[in-house]
């Protein structure tokens, strides 16, 4: 018998949309020289430093990396002007979902998959990208990193969605990009699917039930195909 997940639940930067490199990355720039700060990251910078999830967190880093005094304080305000530029981007429509995406939500959608998104991502600019990838109303549950105190790789935001949702994790598959945000999404107790990108290829996903390298290839996945995992990986 066919057994299709309750629910479904994204991360939002790296799987939903390819969002780190020319997106993210591009505002954090914009925002050092837009406040003075003497911080610049080039693609390769950038990548080693999504080991630290959270924008803010991880302009802290840096900053305390060069011992910059009052890192805190200054990755705040860095990180307010990034927000406001990273909203214009979104704004502007210019990030498409990655392919597959939107066809993979449309499934879930047919089948009464519930569809929801745990992100360590600043509602700001999370609410209005989704609703520009998937439509308005796709996302019954949106977690984001202002909602907990803790960000991934702590499963606070996994266990959110899911109280949110009203579910336990048995029923429930992730959808995850990176090694952090597997390792969120496995403390949470949710079978996760790891699709990764040129910036998370070579992360540890040892505990996927699933790594691959696209949606829509060589298959698309489908609620089906997420049912399948879930039963696989609890007979
Ligand atoms: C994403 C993040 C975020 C984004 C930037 O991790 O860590 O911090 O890089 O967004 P994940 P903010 O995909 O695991 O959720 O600047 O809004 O934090
Ligand atoms: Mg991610």
């Amino acid at each position: 018998m066919l057994r299709l997940p309750q629910a479904v639940v994204f991360d939002v930067d790296g799987t939903l949309a390819e969002t780190e490199r020319d997106g993210h990355r591009v505002a954090f720039n914009e925002a050092f020289a837009a406040e003075g700060v003497d911080l610049h990251w080039d693609v390769e910078r950038y990548r080693e430093l999504l080991a630290v999830t959270g924008g803010r967190e991880r302009v802290v880093h840096a900053l305390r990396e060069q011992g910059t005094p009052d890192a805190d304080a200054v990755a705040a305000r860095v990180h307010r002007t990034k927000t406001e530029l990273f909203v214009d981007v979104v704004r502007r429509g210019e990030i498409d979902p990655r392919p597959g995406v939107r066809d993979l939500v449309g499934d879930l959608h047919a089948h009464g998959v519930r569809v929801a998104v745990a992100t360590t991502g600043r509602r700001a600019w999370v609410e209005p990208l989704v609703a520009h990838l998937l439509g308005a109303d796709a996302v019954e549950i949106t977690v984001c990193g202002d909602d907990v105190a803790t960000l991934k790789p702590d499963p606070e935001a996994y266990l959110l969605a899911l109280r949110r949702l009203g579910l336990d994790a048995a029923g429930v598959v992730a959808v995850e990009d990176s090694g952090p945000g597997l390792a969120a999404a496995r403390a949470a107790g949710l079978v996760t699917v790891v699709v990764t990108n040129p910036d998370t290829a070579h992360h540890d996903v040892g505990d996927a039930a699933v790594v691959r390298e696209a949606f829509d290839r060589p298959t698309p996945l489908t609620a089906a195909a997420l049912g399948d995992v879930l039963t696989g990986a609890r007979p």
